[in-house]
């Protein structure tokens, strides 16, 4: 896979503000939030999109999951509710080929999405 934006944000060659980290997965605060909070939660193993995942990645994509839930708790957005988004590719939406989970919350979110 080819290097990206956040492969630089995990070797700490760009900064970023960095929320959460653990043994395989970082979560740093998105450039252009969305959000009162925005955060961005990946593996730190680059793998480009939903498309590559492996029967494999079953607990890395679990963990990453956990990773954001348990941020939106410790951030108290629990009870009112959070989003999280994966894009994936072109009519996703995908601008960084990290796969990545972006989590928002702290304000009221619609639905269907533009
Ligand atoms: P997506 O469209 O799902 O691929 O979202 C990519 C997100 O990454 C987008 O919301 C903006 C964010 N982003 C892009 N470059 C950087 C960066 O250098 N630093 C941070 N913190 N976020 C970035």
């Amino acid at each position: 896979m080819e290097d990206t934006i956040f492969s630089k944000i995990i070797r700490r060659e760009i900064p970023a503000d960095i929320v959460h980290e653990d043994d395989d997965v970082l979560g740093f605060r998105d450039i252009n939030a969305q959000a009162p909070t925005h955060v961005l939660f990946i593996p730190k193993r680059p793998i480009a999109t939903l498309n590559d995942l492996q029967e494999s990645d079953a607990v890395l994509i679990g963990k990453l999951v956990l990773a954001a839930t348990r941020y939106a708790r410790a951030e108290g957005l629990a009870d009112d509710g959070y989003r999280c988004v994966i894009n994936c590719n072109g009519h996703g939406g995908q601008t960084v080929f990290h796969l990545h989970l972006h989590l928002l919350g702290g304000r009221q979110m619609h639905w269907p999405p533009g």
